[in-house]
């Protein structure tokens, strides 16, 4: 064991961790390879402190592994001409949030922190998707609205530490949302006042007039760090980084300009400050995010364990391409400085690079939290227009038949979803393909009534469900696409 451990050191910071100016919720791999990234290379080029205080919601993972290495990670982009490290030094310090929640409000509430960012996922903002208000009888926010001091959910520890910096006279921090929901500024503003208000009227009017919540449309496509991606970084740089991070090259950071306190310089190192990004979020997820679960729900069960093994399939990466031209970009108003149709060449080609393995159960996770921005909304518009969208709809049909949780051959499929319980009873429940389809479509959450009422969404979704029931996803991508492959 020594003779490894000394053959193969660990990764340590090399002087001083930066002053803390942010605090970031979610210290996951997306945020490494993002903000983390972003932030290291601002203050490199222009200086300031805005060292991250990185905290944990949940579990103590990212600690255990960033701490013993001062908080120094080892981001690897992954390019033709093979993995490039970079080590990273802008975390400052760790906290996992269910240790010590009153630690947390104190750091959130110290007059150094000019920005708390977050990167929960979609169901960190425990929002009712349909509306986008908080869900007041979410656990996490039952428990906090009990114990405001001892909060749980990111709302809650915001909530705290602003009414603590009013209290103590300092000035608010900008609260910057780097999540993949549409409006995720506003949404983030829409559930911290919906929970300032049932705490303290005075304290939400206070945050209603003084606290920004800038948009942000965040991509770099970025899987979950496995075993190998640390045995391999070992290789290629000589010591043991269990906190690294493998992604691709292409990154684009898109923010609204609306801080309290300033900002690190992200725009000198690649990152757009505009007044709205409203387009530029609505491209993504549509775009990119859209085509990720049509590909991760057809893909799984057509036995594609990554993105880029499905798109090798010339009848998924037809499928994709088709859904851009015919069904996305149609639907999508072009963002200042974007061409739509060379946007989604791009994408095929970062989909296309066999070195991300992307797996098409890790996109697949939360999709009744994902479909509404990345699939219903572009349907919507369609079946608006007068056109019906049979290749979402059968992205759709794809969703439903993984959450009932059996694959092709028979065999279990490990749904992650905060509703796969009900989504597998409400499966299980109905008989035909047409009493699934409509078991499913009865999910408030997820699907509006008008959507759900809409017969010609249905009718495509039923038919594309049965398709997948009789012919396996191969066979049905193949017959929607039309093409002859051998
Ligand atoms: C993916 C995204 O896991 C998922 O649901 O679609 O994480 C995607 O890789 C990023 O949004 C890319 O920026």
């Amino acid at each position: 064991m020594e003779a490894g451990l000394q053959d193969n050191p660990r990764l340590a910071r090399v002087g001083p961790a930066p002053k803390v100016g942010i605090v970031h919720l979610g210290p996951g791999a997306f945020f490494r390879a993002f903000n983390a990234v972003y932030t290291d290379e601002a203050m490199e080029t222009a200086g300031g402190d805005w060292g991250i205080l990185a905290v944990s919601l949940r579990s103590p993972t990212a600690r255990d592994q960033l701490e013993p290495q001062g908080g120094a990670f080892t981001s690897v982009t992954l390019s033709q001409d093979g993995p490039q490290p970079q080590v990273i030094g802008s975390i400052a310090g760790v906290l996992v949030a269910p240790d010590d929640p009153a630690a947390v409000v104190a750091a959130m509430a110290d007059a150094a922190v000019k920005i708390v960012s977050l990167t929960i996922t979609e169901k960190g903002y425990c929002h009712e998707p349909a509306t986008g208000a908080l869900n007041m009888a979410h656990p996490d926010v039952v428990h906090d609205l009990a114990a405001p001091d001892v909060p749980r959910s990111a709302v809650g520890f915001i909530v705290a530490a602003l009414s603590a910096r009013r209290a103590a006279g300092v000035k608010p921090f900008t609260v910057l949302s780097c999540d993949n929901l549409p409006s995720n500024g506003a949404l983030a503003r829409g559930t911290v006042l919906d929970f300032a208000r049932a705490v303290d009227v005075e304290l939400a009017d206070w945050i209603e007039a003084n606290v920004p919540f800038p948009a942000t449309m965040v991509d770099r496509i970025t899987p979950a760090t496995t075993d190998d991606d640390v045995a391999r970084l070992a290789d290629i740089a000589g010591y043991h980084d269990p906190a690294c991070v493998f992604h691709e090259g292409f990154r684009q950071w898109v923010i609204e300009d609306d801080f309290v306190d300033g900002h690190p310089a992200w725009d000198a190192v690649g990152a757009q400050i505009v007044a709205s990004v409203d387009a530029h979020e609505l491209m993504k997820l549509r775009c990119l995010n859209g085509t990720h679960s049509t590909l991760a729900y057809l893909g799984y069960l057509a036995g594609y364990e990554t993105i880029s093994d499905a798109v090798a399939d010339p009848d998924f990466a037809v499928l994709c391409e088709r859904l851009w031209l015919t069904e996305i970009i149609p639907t999508v108003p072009k963002p200042d400085g974007e061409d739509l149709p060379a946007y989604c060449t791009t994408l095929m080609a970062r989909y296309r690079d066999p070195s991300i393995r992307h797996r098409t159960w890790q996109i697949a996770m939360d999709g009744s939290q994902k479909l509404p921005q990345r699939l219903l909304g572009s349907i919507a518009d369609n079946l608006a227009a007068g056109r019906a969208p049979a290749g979402l709809a059968l992205a759709v049909a794809g969703w439903m038949r993984y959450v009932g949780g059996v694959d092709e051959k028979g065999g279990a499929i490990d749904v992650r979803d905060p509703f796969a319980v009900a989504l597998k009873d409400a499966s299980d429940g109905a008989g035909s393909p047409a009493d699934k389809v409509a078991a499913l479509l009865a999910f408030r959450d997820v699907f509006s009534v008008d959507l759900a009422g809409n017969d010609v969404f249905r009718g495509l979704v039923t038919d594309a469900y049965a398709a997948l029931v009789a012919d396996g996803s191969t066979a049905t991508v193949r017959a929607l696409v039309g093409l002859k492959t051998a």
